[in-house]
Order: C-alpha cells, then sequence, then structure tokens
C-alpha cells in the first residue's frame, strides 16, 4: 500500500494549493490507491518525518521499502512505473519529462515568490515596490507558456504528467487574476481541472478539511 503524508490542517482550508494534491491527482489518473497520514506542523519537524523528509515538509510518499519526498520525483516515480501519465515513445515521453521540469523549475518559482510576497513580506516597506517585479517575473513565464500551448489541448500531445504538474503549478495564479490574463492557459488549467482524477483527489484533500474523510 502506498502511503502519502499531508497537512493535517492544510492553511488553504482545503482548496488543493498545498503539494499533496499533485501527488494525489497523479496516484488517480493511474489507479492506484493510496493512505493519507495527516501531519501538525510539529510533527513535520520531529525525527520520524525528518527521517522520510530532510527538510520537515509534506507531501511524503512511502511504498514497501521506498520513501521519497520532493512532488516532482513522486509524480515522475508513479509516471514511470504505471501506464497513463507518460507516453510510450522515448522521444515524446523525455519530452514530456522535460515539461515536469520546466513547471517545478521555470514556472513555479516566480509564482512561490508572489505567494511569499503577499502572505510573509506584506508588511515590509518595500513590498509594494517588489510586488510588480515579482507579477512582471510570472508574466515573463506565461507569456511564452501561453504562446507555446497554442490552441492545443496539452503541451505535446496527449495529456501527461508534465501537464499534470503545469497545471498544478499554474492553479496557485487563479486567485491572483494573472492567470487569466491568458485565456488559453485559464483554459488549460480548467481542462486539467476538469479530470476525474483531478476532482477525485480534489475531494480527498477537501475531506480533511471538512472532516469527511473516509475511515481508516
Ligand atoms: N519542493 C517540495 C516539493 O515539491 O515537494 C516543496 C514541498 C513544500 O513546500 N511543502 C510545503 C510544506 O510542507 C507544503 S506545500 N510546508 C511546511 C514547511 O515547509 O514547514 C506549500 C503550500 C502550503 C500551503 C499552501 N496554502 O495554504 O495555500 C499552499 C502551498
Amino acid at each position: 500500500m502506498i502511503t502519502i503524508t499531508a497537512f493535517e490542517r492544510s492553511p488553504d482550508r482545503g482548496r488543493g494549493l498545498a503539494r499533496d494534491m499533485r501527488v494525489r491527482w497523479a496516484l488517480e489518473e493511474v489507479g492506484q490507491p493510496y493512505e493519507v497520514r495527516l501531519l501538525s506542523f510539529n510533527a513535520m519537524k520531529e525525527p520520524a518525518h525528518l527521517a522520510l523528509h530532510p527538510f520537515g515538509q509534506i507531501p511524503t510518499y512511502e511504498e514497501d521499502d521506498l520513501a521519497l519526498f520532493e512532488t516532482g520525483s513522486i509524480v515522475l516515480h508513479l509516471a514511470e512505473r504505471h501506464p497513463g501519465l507518460l507516453p510510450n515513445d522515448i522521444n515524446a515521453r523525455a519530452r514530456a519529462i522535460t515539461w515536469i521540469f520546466a513547471a517545478l523549475n521555470t514556472v513555479e518559482p516566480p509564482i512561490m515568490d508572489l505567494t511569499t510576497t503577499k502572505l510573509l513580506e506584506a508588511d515590509r516597506p518595500w513590498a509594494a515596490e517588489r510586488l510588480p517585479l515579482v507579477t512582471g517575473r510570472i508574466r515573463a513565464r506565461l507569456a511564452p507558456l501561453s504562446a507555446r500551448l497554442g490552441d492545443a489541448d496539452w503541451l505535446d500531445g496527449a495529456f501527461s504528467a508534465g501537464d499534470l504538474m503545469m497545471v498544478s503549478v499554474l492553479i496557485r495564479l487563479k486567485v491572483s487574476g494573472i492567470l487569466s490574463e491568458y485565456p488559453n492557459l485559464a483554459a488549460y488549467v480548467a481542462r486539467g481541472e476538469a479530470r476525474p482524477a483531478y476532482r477525485r483527489a480534489f475531494e480527498a484533500q477537501l475531506a480533511v478539511f471538512t472532516g469527511n474523510s473516509p475511515p481508516g
């Protein structure tokens, strides 16, 4: 059985923004059942969890004698071992993996900066000056991404783990209004969110917050 970890009380109140969501989504896409161990912020920094995740974060992934951290690694692991998230053609597979890295290394960092600026630095005297710099860096990533996607449904042919990761990263921009400046990217995210596997994953993480988790 696969076990992942997630926040006992997610600060996003179940809106699916914490990173366990992308792992849940990948698990649903490949049809693997999983259990969730919920952790308090204190428990995440205790030795038992630090043995799984050196930085004391969620999510982690345990399967038999394998323990992983980092959502990129976990999603890639699932995509490599189960059909459904990576194409068979070796070059198309390499390109799909490239989109996972692009999502995590190129697109997510400025989006994370926006969260930091708004949530953790809002009271700093330089916050108002920094905000347009951060949003400018986000647009510098979204404009070429939007151009590359064009009117395609997914980034490179069929839906892949690359799309799963890119949609997961872009979702955090919805509340900022920046995503809607790029209608094809907004539609791309909506397509991802409409996938049955996404819906199941979303409901499962929301149930933790609403207290409607199945027992066990
Ligand atoms: N690079 C790692 C990965 O991809 O797995 C990053 C993991 C990570 O940042 N985990 C966060 C965490 O454990 C949770 S997802 N933070 C606690 C800590 O570092 O002590 C980040 C997150 C948290 C909350 C919201 N939210 O409420 O909106 C959104 C995203």
